[in-house]
């Protein structure tokens, strides 16, 4: 007999509802749950695919420890000893372990409630992330603007009549700091309503293609827009701050002023967007009309990624739409981690780079490669990964592919030998997706509705093998022990959820959330940010000196020629997940999606030809690719999608090394980063392009 479990995906932040049907351990079927509160029935072709994840012959299902180059099985305790005692004799030997949670553990709320047992008995303050190679210049707006690193308006897309979308492409990421599941049903939805949706990207995305208008804009030249757009406001006496005067700061007077010098020219020209588009942008979001302006990776991983999202704050308050129905409103969810989890931080630590950013704790991963390079006492030497690719995921992967040999102890927290877990001593697995419960601990505070939708385990967890909490649990555990320490008991992830959803104001249990399949519904948001905020003086810091400071030094780079070169920009596909779906067959089908799209005139220039194999080089490197060409990128862009790049040597992955394709990242240049946040540049990375070979 079948059983359908209803259960929320985790693969991405939309965290949509799923129909899971299985018959004893066999999975017959995964489809949309129409009636989930929040997706409404939505699904991506991921989400079928959690079937494959959990099948997949390539899934290691015990700890593997390297010996003389290879592969060993051995026991979860013998490695837990080994390596709290390889780290004791390293820790007592001066050697200074490191940390780099990636992307995966953000969607798996048991991790998040051990792994800070675990960093401490390690012995470490700061950890690196994926998030600095993604979207910490977010967290030091929030910090800043709103007191909190977490507290994040999104906009209320049911409610709104003019939407801006710049330098996201949620129809194939599916929404990011927005939980927004069923997207292009919700733009239909808009549009049908008379709503308009507006896209600002180097390509025609397929967010572009949904959209009433698209604009080509130069990569890593939005921040020229943004002034022009709330120059354009405030020149045309549009500003609108009444809704929320009474929360905002003294500050919001040293605005004006300071974009006041900037030239609309100068801007559109630098930009590439005409001052009548940008004035009209800026006029329907000032209209008499819920709107809003949102950015994503586009505007957030380049050299001024914190401005940038500073300046769209400031938009969406100067034209009216900050804490407003259909505007942008900040969540309130049924789990609020906002009053649960500290302000968290802004500070700068001494790298081997010199000065810089580590916000909430996370380090800048552009500057890891050097740190286990360094020659001096300060080499990291032991290496911990959870849950993280960073070889094909940073700048530079090849530089850090190599420093990882270097390292004394290396231990991943995957479920695959990867690129990055090949470099690993011993590698702990996790149990299988399907095994595991699920509760959007990060997301519905991002989300577009106040909800709660909790997920039990649909099967058990196999005899021998353990959950990811469990495992970065027991090694705390056995490293305090080895080292002395106090061990403390382990507090089980769903007693931790039910505490905080039962602290929380909405004040649900676990067992009522549980009892709703489907989720709850909280309601639409609401206008709240008063009550929200939590700077010290409950007001909002319209404009702290660093963003002012920052807007300066974009006034000076406005005047420095820009070089004539092609900018390459990365994609996302809505059949891969950043490094790590690859190995599903049925999301691998269909045509090599790992090409360089090249407009074409510039494909003409070059001598090259669709199906050509062209020559890419940055200055960190080059890769062969095969040449797409299309007028969807815009002249001078090139465009190649990140997490391909699996030929490596040593790397267990059958499906995805059938297509290895190669990586984006063996091109970007961790060199560059956004100075207010340590963030990468991932975008507009300056590359040339040359003919190797013509199939013709
Ligand atoms: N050039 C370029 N680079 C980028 C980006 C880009 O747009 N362009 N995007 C950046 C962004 S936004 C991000 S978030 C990062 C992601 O960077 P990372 O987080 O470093 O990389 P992922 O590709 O997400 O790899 C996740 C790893 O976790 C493993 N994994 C998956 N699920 C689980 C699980 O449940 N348990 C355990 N133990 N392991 C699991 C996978 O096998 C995989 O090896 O990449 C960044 N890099
Ligand atoms: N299918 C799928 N979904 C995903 C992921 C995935 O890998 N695959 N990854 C997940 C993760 S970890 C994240 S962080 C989110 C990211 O979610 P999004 O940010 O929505 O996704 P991206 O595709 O990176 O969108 C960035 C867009 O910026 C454009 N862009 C590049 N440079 C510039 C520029 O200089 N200016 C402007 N205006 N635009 C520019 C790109 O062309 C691209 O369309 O997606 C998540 N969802
Ligand atoms: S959109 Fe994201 S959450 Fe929804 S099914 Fe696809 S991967 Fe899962
Ligand atoms: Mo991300």
């Amino acid at each position: 007999m079948s059983q359908v479990h209803a259960r929320t995906c985790h693969i991405c932040e939309a965290n949509c509802g799923l129909l899971v049907e299985v018959e004893g351990r066999d999975i017959l079927s995964i489809r949309g749950n129409p009636d989930h509160v929040l997706s409404r029935g939505h699904i991506c072709p991921k989400g079928t695919a959690i079937a494959d994840l959990q099948d997949d012959p390539d899934r290691l299902h015990k700890p593997l420890k390297k010996v003389d180059g290879a592969w060993q099985e051995i026991g979860w305790e013998t490695a837990f000893q080994e390596i709290a005692t390889k780290l004791k004799d390293l820790k007592q030997a001066g050697a200074k372990p490191a940390m780099y949670m990636g992307n995966p553990s953000a969607h798996d709320y048991g991790i998040s409630t051990q792994v800070s047992t675990l960093r401490r008995a390690i012995g470490l303050k700061n950890i690196y992330s994926a998030s600095t190679l993604d979207q910490i210049p977010h967290h030091v707006v929030q910090y800043r603007m709103y007191g909190h690193v977490s507290l994040a308006p999104v906009p209320d897309i049911d409610r709104c009549q003019y939407l801006v979308i710049i330098g996201g492409n949620p129809a194939a990421s599916n929404g990011s700091i927005w939980t927004v599941p069923d997207f292009k049903k919700r733009v239909k939805e808009m549009q049908a309503r008379d709503g308009k949706l507006i896209v600002v990207d180097p390509r025609r995305t397929e967010t572009a293609k949904l959209a009433d208008a698209h604009h080509f804009v130069k990569p890593g030249t939005d921040t020229a827009l943004l002034i022009g757009i709330l120059k354009s406001v405030f020149d045309n006496g549009l500003a609108d701050i009444a809704r929320i005067q009474d929360i905002m700061d003294d500050s919001w007077s040293a605005i004006e002023p300071a974009i006041a010098g900037f030239d609309m020219d100068q801007l559109a020209a630098y930009c590439g967007i005409s001052v009548e588009d940008i004035q009209d942008i800026a006029t329907q979001l000032a209209a008499d009309q819920p709107a809003a302006i949102y950015g994503r990776m586009g505007v957030s991983v380049c050299e001024f990624g914190t401005l940038n999202q500073w300046l769209i704050q400031v938009i969406n308050i100067a034209t009216g739409n900050l804490d407003r129905e259909g505007g942008t409103m900040v969540a309130e969810p049924a789990l609020d981690t906002i009053n649960l989890v500290g302000r968290g931080s802004v500070r700068t630590v001494e790298t081997v780079r010199g000065e810089m950013p580590v916000i909430m704790g996370e380090l800048p991963t552009i500057t890891l490669a050097d740190e286990l390079l360094r020659e001096d006492e300060e080499r990291i030497r032991s290496l911990f990964v959870i849950t993280g690719n960073p070889v094909l995921s940073s700048p530079d992967g090849a530089k850090l592919d190599r420093a990882l040999e270097k390292l004394d102890l290396m231990v991943s927290f995957d479920m695959y030998v990867t690129e990055t877990s090949c470099h690993a001593d011993y590698i702990l697995p996790p149990c299988g997706p399907l095994e595991k419960d699920h509760y959007p601990f990060f997301f519905g505070p991002l989300a577009i509705r106040n909800y709660a939708s909790y997920s039990p385990a649909i099967f058990d967890i196999p005899e021998g093998e353990k959950a990811d909490w469990e495992i970065i649990a027991e090694l705390a555990r056995e490293i305090l022990a080895t080292d002395g320490q106090d061990v403390p008991n382990i507090r089980e992830p769903r007693d931790v959820l039910d505490n905080m959803l039962q602290s929380s104001p909405a004040g649900l249990t676990l067992a009522e959330v549980e009892a709703a399949p489907n989720g709850i519904d909280l309601g639409a948001l609401r206008p709240c940010m008063a009550d929200r905020l939590m700077t010290e003086d409950k007001q909002i810091q319209c404009a702290h000196p660093d963003f002012l400071a920052e807007l300066e030094r974009f006034g000076s780079a406005l005047h420095n020629e820009q070089p004539d070169s092609l900018r390459l920009i990365g994609r996302r596909h809505v059949r891969q997940n950043n490094s790590w779906l690859h190995n599903s067959r049925r999301l691998a089908k269909g045509p090599n999606r790992c090409t360089l799209m090249i407009h074409p005139d510039d494909a003409a220039s070059q001598g090259l030809e669709n199906g050509d194999i062209a020559t890419v080089t940055s200055r960190v490197n080059s890769v062969d690719i095969v040449v797409e060409v299309t007028d969807d990128v815009m002249a001078g862009v090139v465009s190649i999608p990140h997490g391909f790049g699996h030929g490596r040597e040593g790397v267990k992955l059958a499906v995805a090394q059938e297509n290895p394709g190669v990586s984006i990242n063996d091109l970007t240049d961790p060199e560059a980063f956004d100075p207010l946040s340590g963030n990468a540049v991932l975008n507009a990375i300056p590359v040339t392009v040359k003919a190797v070979a013509s199939v013709h």
